[in-house]
């Protein structure tokens, strides 16, 4: 399975009045969103993620302040700011994250592919570098 990093842009209605994004169900998602949840009060200093999943896509959309987000493919590693509740990140397939440089307003939503499930995280980096391994042998 290719694993990817994308950025997605989402429509931004605006106004006098101000701005407002909308998100549908496969409407320039481009998978079914089974799950939402959202991370804020983020104490400072803190990290958080340090794992992948088996078999979950998400996107990551920064609605308030910013965080930084780093990508790991098991070669390559990256650190992106999300800080524009305009623009989501889509991870998909074997990638490691890793979130930190909260600012104290932030908000970091997420829409998930699936509904929780711990069997589903890959909490062990070494365990994640040898399925990236096997993954790439059969594809
Ligand atoms: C991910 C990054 C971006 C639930 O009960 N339901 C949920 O849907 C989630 C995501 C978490 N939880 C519980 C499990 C833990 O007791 O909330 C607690 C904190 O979760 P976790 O330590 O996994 O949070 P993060 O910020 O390290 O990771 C989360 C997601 O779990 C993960 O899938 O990709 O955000």
């Amino acid at each position: 399975m290719k694993s990817t990093v994308t950025w997605i842009e989402l429509a931004k209605h605006g106004d006098a009045r101000g701005s407002l994004v909308a998100i549908e169900n496969q409407r320039g998602i481009p998978f079914d969103i089974h799950r939402v949840y959202f991370i804020f009060d983020t104490l400072p200093g803190v990290s958080r993620g340090h794992h992948a999943h088996h078999d979950l896509t998400q996107l990551m959309i920064c609605t308030a302040g910013h965080c930084k987000v780093t990508v790991d493919d098991g070669s390559t590693r990256t650190s992106m700011t999300l800080d524009d509740p305009c623009r989501g990140l889509l991870l998909d397939g074997l990638i490691w994250r890793e979130m930190d440089d909260f600012s104290p307003d932030c908000v970091l939503m997420v829409l998930a592919s699936a509904p929780y499930d711990e069997t589903d995280y890959i909490r062990d980096y070494a365990e994640f570098q040898q399925l990236v391994k096997v993954d790439a042998q059969h594809s």
